[in-house]
C-alpha cells in the first residue's frame, strides 16, 4: 500500500479540478481476450484498433445497450479518451494528477501510451502524478483497461467455469455473493493539479469538553520535495459552517511533524439525524503550505467534531447511547448499474430522512465518496464496509489483499465523522478453521490504522461455530427467519431472534445490531392472509422482527436493526431471483412499497423515544 494520501480533489487558489467524465471511446476484448495487449491498443487510439463505442462515464457498461455480449462480459474491455491539457499549466509549474473514483475490478491506465498505473480492487480510488507524461497545450489521451475476473485470490472472490456451447468452449463468471458483479468506470475521473511541495494528506481526530470546548487533533502530510535552502511553512484555519472564521493557528514545522491540536470554544458537535437540531454540523479546516520557492498550497477540508465511545452493552456518539434505525444497501440502480450519479444519491438521501432512518451500512463494498459527503452532511451513520463479502478459500495472499482494501478505505474514509464502524467482512465462512487466525490478522491490522473506530462485521454463521465475533468490537448478524429458514412462518421469528441475539452477546459480552433480516416482496402483489412474496407478508415478518427489537433493546446490549434492503437491486441471474433480489423497502426505481410506510412509523417512533 502507498503511504501516499489520497485526497479528494477540491479546487482552491492553488488547485484546478478538471472533469474527464462523459463519453470515452469503448470495446471489449474480443474474441481472444489479451489481444489488446498483444496488438498493444494503447499505442494508438482505440478507434484505430477495430469498432468503439461511446459509452458513459460514469456508469457500469454492463446495461447501457441492449448488448447481451456487453451485459454478460467476462474479462477486458477497453476504455480511452482525448483532452486538453492547458499551457497555462506548465507556465504555472504545476504538478499534474490523474485520479480515479473507481474501476472495478482491475485497472491498467497509460497516458500517451506509458503505463502509469495498475490498480486491483473496485470501489477505491487511486491516483498518480502524470506531469512527466502529458504534453502541454496539445491533445493527451487516455487509455484504460479494465478486467472483471473475480478469482479465488480477488476481493470479492469468484471463480471462472468453462461451458461447452454450439460455437464450443465458453468461460463464465461465477460468484457466491447476492448482486451482479458490474464493471466499468463507475466513478468520476478527475485531472488536478497542485503546486510542487503539495498537502499530500490529513489526519483528524475530534473529541470536546463538557463545557464546551471542541478539540480538533491533526497531522498534515506533504508530498513533494524541498531544496536544502527552503523552509516550509503551515497554518490552519477553521471555519465555521458560514464560513467564518473561528481559529487561526501557525504550524510549527519541527520533529514531530505538521502535528498539534486546535482547540474551539463553543463548539457545535456534529450529531446524527434526529439526534440533534442541526444535525451533522461541519466546520471547514483550511490548510495553508508555504514554502520559500514555491506558490502556496491550499486545500479545504470539512471536519466534524464528535466522540465515538462503545462499551460491552452500548455503542455511544457524543457520549450518548446511540441505536441504529438503518439499511443494508447497494449502489445499484436501472442501467447505469454502480455509476455514481447525483440526483440517484440525492434521492436515496432523502427517502432515508423521509423515512426516519440515522444509518446504514456500506453493504458490501466502499461507496462513492460524494455519497460519503452526503452522510457527513445529513449526520447519517455510515458503518464502513470493505469489498470482502462470502471469504472462504482463505490464503496469504487474499488476506494480503482483504488488508489492502481496508487501508485503502480507511485511508479514504478516516476523516468522515459520518463514518462510525469499519465492518471487515459481510458473511464469510467463520466456521472455517482458518477464519479464527485469518480475521484475527485482519483486526489486529485494522486497529493499527485506526483506533478511534470499533470494527464490526455482518456474520451469518451459527453463534456456536462462528470464529469472527471473538475478534471484533461490536458483533453484528444477518439471519433470515421465515424467509430462507422456515418460509412462512413468521411465528419462529421473536423466539429465534430474542435467543440468537441473547447468545452473542453473552458469548462475547459486546455489543450486539441486527445487520440484516427481511423478505423479498413483489410491488404490487397482495394476499391476504399473507404469503410469501406479498407486500403484507413483508409488513408481517417485519412487525415480528420489531416485537423482538423492542424485547432485546430493553435488554441493553442491543444497539440496532437494519432492514435488508433500502431498494431493490440486481444480481446475478439464477431461480431464486425475479429480475434481481427484491428485498428493497423501495423498489430499484425508489418508489414505496407498503413497507416503507411501515418502516417510516416505526423509525420516526423511534427516533421520538430516544
Ligand atoms: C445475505 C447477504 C446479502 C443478500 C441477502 C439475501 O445474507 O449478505 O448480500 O442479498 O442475504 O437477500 O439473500
Amino acid at each position: 500500500v502507498s503511504t501516499s494520501g489520497i485526497l479528494y480533489p477540491r479546487e482552491s487558489e492553488s488547485r484546478e479540478v478538471k472533469s474527464l467524465d462523459g463519453m470515452w471511446n469503448f470495446r471489449l476484448s474480443l474474441p481472444d481476450p489479451l489481444v489488446g495487449f498483444k496488438e498493444r491498443w494503447y499505442m494508438k487510439e482505440l478507434s484505430k484498433s477495430g469498432p468503439v463505442i461511446q459509452m458513459p462515464v460514469p456508469s457500469s457498461y454492463n446495461d447501457v445497450t441492449v448488448d447481451k455480449k456487453i451485459r454478460d462480459h467476462v474479462g477486458l474491455v477497453w476504455y480511452d479518451k482525448s483532452f486538453f491539457v492547458p499551457e497555462s499549466w506548465k507556465q504555472q509549474g504545476y504538478k499534474i494528477w490523474l485520479r480515479f473514483g473507481s474501476v472495478h475490478y482491475a485497472a491498467q491506465v497509460w497516458v500517451n501510451t506509458h503505463l502509469v498505473m495498475n490498480h486491483e480492487i473496485g470501489h477505491l480510488p487511486f491516483q498518480r502524478d502524470i506531469t512527466s507524461n502529458v504534453k502541454f497545450g496539445r491533445l493527451n489521451r487516455i487509455t484504460v483497461a479494465v478486467d472483471n475476473v473475480l478469482l479465488a485470490t480477488t476481493v470479492p472472490q469468484g471463480a471462472l467455469q468453462n461451458i461447452t456451447t454450439n460455437n464450443g468452449a465458453k468461460t463464465i463468471q461465477t460468484y457466491t455473493f447476492d448482486f451482479f458483479n458490474y464493471a466499468g468506470i463507475h466513478r468520476s475521473v478527475f485531472m488536478y493539479t497542485t503546486p510542487v511541495v503539495y498537502i499530500d494528506d490529513v489526519d483528524l481526530t475530534t473529541d470536546y469538553t463538557e463545557d464546551g470546548l471542541g478539540i480538533i487533533y491533526y497531522n498534515v502530510k506533504y508530498g513533494g520535495s524541498l531544496s536544502s535552502d527552503e523552509t516550509l511553512n503551515c497554518s490552519i484555519t477553521v471555519l465555521n459552517n458560514e464560513n467564518v472564521r473561528e481559529k487561526f493557528v501557525v504550524i510549527k514545522n519541527d520533529t514531530e511533524g505538521l502535528s498539534g491540536t486546535i482547540q474551539i470554544e463553543n463548539v457545535k458537535l456534529w450529531w446524527p439525524y434526529l439526534m440533534n437540531d442541526v444535525p451533522g454540523y461541519m466546520y471547514t479546516l483550511e490548510i495553508r503550505l508555504s514554502t520559500t520557492w514555491n506558490v502556496d498550497d491550499v486545500y479545504r477540508i470539512p471536519v466534524g467534531i464528535r466522540t465515538i465511545k462503545w462499551t460491552n452493552t452500548s455503542f455511544l456518539i457524543n457520549n450518548k447511547p446511540a441505536y441504529l434505525r438503518g439499511f443494508g444497501r447497494h449502489e445499484d440502480s436501472d442501467i447505469r448499474g454502480k455509476g455514481m450519479d447525483y440526483a440517484l444519491v440525492t434521492r436515496d438521501y432523502d427517502l432515508i430522512k423521509w423515512i426516519g432512518a440515522n444509518s446504514y451500512r456500506t453493504s458490501h463494498y466502499p461507496y462513492a465518496e460524494e455519497i460519503m459527503d452526503f452522510a457527513d452532511r445529513h449526520g447519517i451513520m455510515v458503518v464502513d464496509e470493505c469489498p470482502s463479502v462470502d471469504t472462504d478459500h482463505y490464503s496469504d495472499k487474499l488476506l494480503k489483499k482483504h488488508t489492502t482494501s481496508l487501508a485503502e478505505l480507511i485511508k479514504r474514509d478516516k476523516n468522515r465523522p459520518s463514518v462510525i464502524m469499519w465492518s471487515i467482512a459481510n458473511e464469510p465462512r467463520s466456521d472455517h478453521k482458518d477464519a479464527d487466525s485469518y480475521f484475527k490478522s485482519v483486526a489486529i491490522y485494522v486497529k493499527t490504522l485506526d483506533n478511534s473506530r470499533p470494527i464490526t462485521a455482518a456474520i451469518a454463521t451459527d453463534v456456536e461455530t462462528d470464529q469472527l465475533g471473538q475478534h471484533l468490537d461490536i458483533i453484528g448478524f444477518n439471519r433470515y427467519n421465515a424467509w430462507y429458514t422456515l418460509p412462512g412462518h413468521t411465528e419462529i421469528i421473536r423466539y429465534r431472534l430474542e435467543d440468537e441475539a441473547t447468545k452473542w452477546h453473552n458469548k462475547h459480552n459486546k455489543p450486539v445490531f441486527m445487520t440484516e433480516y427481511g423478505a423479498d416482496t413483489l410491488p404490487g402483489l397482495h394476499m391476504n392472509p399473507s404469503f410469501v412474496w406479498s407486500e403484507e407478508y413483508q409488513i408481517e415478518l417485519m412487525s415480528e422482527h420489531f416485537k423482538a427489537f423492542d424485547t432485546l433493546r430493553k435488554k441493553r446490549f442491543f444497539i440496532g436493526e437494519m432492514i435488508w434492503n433500502f431498494a431493490d437491486f440486481k444480481t446475478e441471474q439464477s431461480v431464486t431471483r425475479v429480475g434481481g433480489n427484491k428485498k428493497g423497502v423501495f423498489t430499484r426505481q425508489r418508489e414505496p412499497k407498503s413497507s416503507a410506510h411501515h418502516l417510516r412509523k416505526r423509525y420516526w417512533a423511534l427516533a421520538k423515544q430516544l
